[in-house]
């Protein structure tokens, strides 16, 4: 058998299982929020078309808008401002073979269930990778921190001096981007720490990854049913024309 017919079969048999990453699209789902001298972030609308009624008497649909970068979504290196002259470096134009990949999971949920500023080092990164082998080039960097099990307003977490969630610092970044990973996801609202306009160089996350070309992935659920090394990442976002980022749905394959 080929290596993909073997695929087919264990994803018949069940051997290989599908796990959800994403949150449901709805109203309610918080959007990123920024200093209010900057543009905002757009939450996910709807607008009843018909519904088998005489606006449309056999058919229900309905329009939707939201922001680029709302609910479970992708970041293109377009994104940010180094990344702008990345080739080939928005959701319509980057290379679809970065949309299915292998994920390392780095569980710190016990560091972040602590500490609401919980920052990823490099040494982290190297610590894990002590236990559970280097990470291999073109990977997702997962960063697991339960942080998904939050709603509402504790998911944001927004104090006066700004919003508050974990996140990796430069050094972690450039660890990163030297072992070639194909982007960084998280649980959280950005890649970045809510904090992450204070570190050097702001965001560092977007700064450093996007102008390597690497992508993102946020606001990620159900980290907890991936194993560290192993699970198969399916992350496409929409084919929006010179799009900074998608809403998407993103899945895991797993072995069961
Ligand atoms: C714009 C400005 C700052 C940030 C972000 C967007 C994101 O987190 C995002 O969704 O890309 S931190
Ligand atoms: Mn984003």
């Amino acid at each position: 058998m080929g290596v993909l017919e073997q695929f087919g079969s264990a994803i018949l048999s069940g051997d290989i299982k599908i796990v959800d990453l994403t949150h449901t699209l709805e109203p309610d789902f918080p959007v990123l929020q920024l200093p209010p001298e900057f543009g905002q972030c757009e939450p996910f609308k709807i607008e009843e078309v018909s519904c088998y009624d005489d606006r449309g008497p056999a058919w229900y649909w309905r329009n939707f808008s939201c922001n680029e970068h709302t609910g479970t979504h992708f970041d293109a290196p377009v994104h940010w401002v180094t990344g702008k002259d990345v080739p080939d470096g928005s959701v319509d134009t980057i290379d679809p073979d970065g949309f299915v990949r292998p994920a390392c999971v780095m569980d710190f949920s016990n560091e972040a269930s602590g500490d609401d500023d919980f920052v990823l080092t490099a040494d982290h990164i190297k610590a894990w990778e002590n236990d559970n082998g280097e990470i291999p080039a073109g990977s997702w960097a997962i960063f697991r921190t339960d942080w998904s099990n939050r709603s509402g307003e504790e998911y944001l977490n927004m104090k006066e001096d700004g919003a508050h969630h974990p996140g990796p610092d430069a050094d972690a970044i450039r660890y990163l981007i030297d072992r070639d990973v194909v982007g960084l996801g998280v649980e959280t609202i950005g890649t970045d720490a809510g904090q992450g306009h204070l570190f050097e160089p702001q965001y560092p996350a977007h700064a450093l990854l996007h102008g390597a070309g690497k992508y993102g992935l946020q606001c990620l659920r159900n980290l907890d049913q991936l194993p560290p090394t192993g699970a198969v990442i399916v992350a496409s976002p929409l084919k929006i024309k010179a799009g900074s980022g998608s809403p998407l749905r993103v899945i895991a394959l797993v072995e069961g």
